[in-house]
């Protein structure tokens, strides 16, 4: 029988990343895909899947549409991916995130309950749970204290996930994911913002590269590496709760450093720090513990924070010179 899955959020990075993985195991692949004006293709269609999966047009806010995008593709494994997921704008847009991120995940766990017997879940629930951290490595056991309206949206999910495991004994799954980046990382997130300033700045298109709290620490490892994870809860014989993680933490200076190196410049003749760039409320520190996922899933992230970077500096040393 042919696997397949619908994947929310499919035009996202992770959403791309995830397509490839499970088109390379041989599943059928479908994608919600939220009407947009403009184009919103453009990763699928780096890593050349763009042609192998079927978008249907439905938004996670819209549960009729959901049900619609269930019933035409009949997943095995429903991905719930999408959702508001910049920290920043979930301040200024605090009740879009809260329908989007929080309850779009309900309507698509409802979605499932009523018509997918038998479907997997996996919900894409996030390290900003842990926000104010409440213990030095961050676990399933550790409690949460999220610090922004995306890590409130996103804790109603989480507990609406494990309560319709709990409640209607469906096979659903959280990933509590720590930082993951890669070249399609959107260009608002800060490894992408620096990455595409460092080829500008190389390259004489830029000089300067504004920053915020450039203290804050974050465990950062590779998108592809991370939804290998997904994939493996989703094989479990039970739904479960895992913190994927690479268990080093680097504040964003060293991380500018890093970037800057890779092509012989120095990250403080370009940074300057710009306060409209804090939050109002920061999460200084992460770092994860990703012991459970080793031990059950056999997971293990494999590539280091300078290989990440470095990977993320030459693709948009390419993009930029491109044009
Ligand atoms: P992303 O690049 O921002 O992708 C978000 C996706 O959600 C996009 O495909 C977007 O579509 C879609 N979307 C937004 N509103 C929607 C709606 N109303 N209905 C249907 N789809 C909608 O995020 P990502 O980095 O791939 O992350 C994937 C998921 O993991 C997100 O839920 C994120 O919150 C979570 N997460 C990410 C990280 C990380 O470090 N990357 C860590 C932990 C958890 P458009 O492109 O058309 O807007
Ligand atoms: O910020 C600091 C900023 O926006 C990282 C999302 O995928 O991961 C992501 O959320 C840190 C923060 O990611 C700038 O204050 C300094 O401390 O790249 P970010 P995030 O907020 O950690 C989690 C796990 C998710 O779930 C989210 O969906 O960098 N920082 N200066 C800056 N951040 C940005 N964006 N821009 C700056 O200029």
């Amino acid at each position: 029988m042919t696997r397949s899955a619908l994947i929310t959020g499919i035009t996202g990075q992770d959403g791309a990343y995830l397509a490839q993985l499970l088109l390379g195991k041989g599943y059928a692949v479908a994608g919600v895909s939220p009407r947009r004006s403009s184009d919103n293709l453009w990763r699928l269609r780096e890593l050349g899947v763009e042609g192998d999966v079927k978008l249907v047009e439905a938004d996670v806010c819209d549960l009729a549409s959901i049900l619609r995008a269930i019933d035409e593709t009949k997943p095995t494994e429903v991905y719930n991916l999408a959702a508001q997921s910049f920290v920043g704008t979930s301040w200024k847009q605090p009740l879009l995130t809260g329908q989007v991120t929080g309850l779009g995940a309900a309507n698509v766990l409802e979605a499932v309950r009523l018509v997918g017997k038998g479907m997997r879940f996996y919900q894409a629930s996030t390290s900003e749970l842990f926000g104010l951290i409440q213990a030095e490595r961050q676990d399933e056991k550790t409690p949460f204290y999220p610090r922004s309206p995306y890590g409130v949206a996103k804790l109603y999910a989480h507990w609406m996930t494990i309560n319709y495991r709990e409640s209607f004994g469906i096979h659903a799954s959280t990933g509590i994911l720590f930082n993951h980046e890669s070249p399609l990382r959107g260009i608002e997130f800060v490894t992408r913002k620096v990455t595409d300033a460092v080829a500008r700045i190389k390259q004489g298109k830029q000089e300067k590269l504004h920053l915020g709290n450039i203290d804050a620490k974050r465990d950062w490892g590779f998108a592809g590496d991370y939804v290998d994870a997904m994939w493996r809860m989703m094989q479990q014989e039970q739904g479960d709760d895992y913190v994927v993680a690479t268990g080093r933490t680097t504040t964003v200076r060293d991380m500018c450093r890093i970037a800057f190196s890779h092509v012989g410049l120095k990250y403080e003749d370009h940074v300057v720090i710009d306060p409209q760039f804090f939050r109002p409320a920061e999460v200084d520190v992460l770092l994860g513990n990703p012991a459970k996922a080793e031990a059950k899933l056999g997971w293990k992230a494999t590539t280091s924070l300078e290989q990440l970077i470095t990977m993320m500096v030459d693709a948009d040393m390419r993009r930029v010179a491109a044009g």
